[in-house]
């Protein structure tokens, strides 16, 4: 091969002569997650800007099949699902908890005959035996005394005798 200017053949070591090389230091990989980046193995060089890096996204959270809780007295309901690879588990859809436990129509939070007596009570002086929530528990449209000796039987036969709210 021959300087297409002066003609001269040119040496080997004219042809050959190379740039200096990068100076490459080697990365590790890192495995993405569900939340965070990871990439694969990677060099930079230690005099420029030369990187092979390539990010990789997190990868998300897989989750499952949402889990349905229904509020309770006291304690919110809620929807839930759990990532199957991290097990982070994230609530949402909340809904309030109940304000009264069904069947206790006096409010000591227990539920038995006093609470029948109370509603007998409540069908005859309404106002000096109120009542903190609906207590047609028979389901009938009417609160009456057939109410309270429904609930009665609640207490002593709980399935056979399920409350209406
Ligand atoms: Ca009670
Ligand atoms: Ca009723
Ligand atoms: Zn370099
Ligand atoms: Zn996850």
């Amino acid at each position: 091969m021959y300087c297409s200017v002066c003609n001269e053949e040119l040496s080997r070591e004219n042809k050959t002569i190379k740039a200096p090389g990068h100076n490459l230091i080697h990365h590790d990989a890192k495995d993405a997650t569900c939340t965070e980046i990871g990439w694969n193995a990677y060099e930079t060089c230690r005099i420029c800007d030369y990187t092979t890096y390539v990010e990789i996204s997190a990868l998300g959270h897989q989750y499952g099949t949402p889990t349905i809780v229904e509020p309770e007295y006291k304690k919110d309901g809620y929807t839930t699902h759990t990532c199957s690879v991290c097990n982070h588990e994230e609530k949402y859809d909340i809904t309030p908890a109940l304000t009264y436990i069904l069947g206790d129509a006096d409010g000591n939070e227990t539920i038995d005959s006093d609470d029948a007596i109370y509603l007998l009570f409540h069908t005859l002086l309404p106002e000096e035996y109120a009542v903190n929530q609906k207590c047609d528990f028979d389901g009938d449209g009417d609160l009456d005394s057939d109410d309270a000796i429904y609930l009665l039987y609640h207490t002593l036969l709980l399935e056979k005798y399920p409350l209406h709210k």
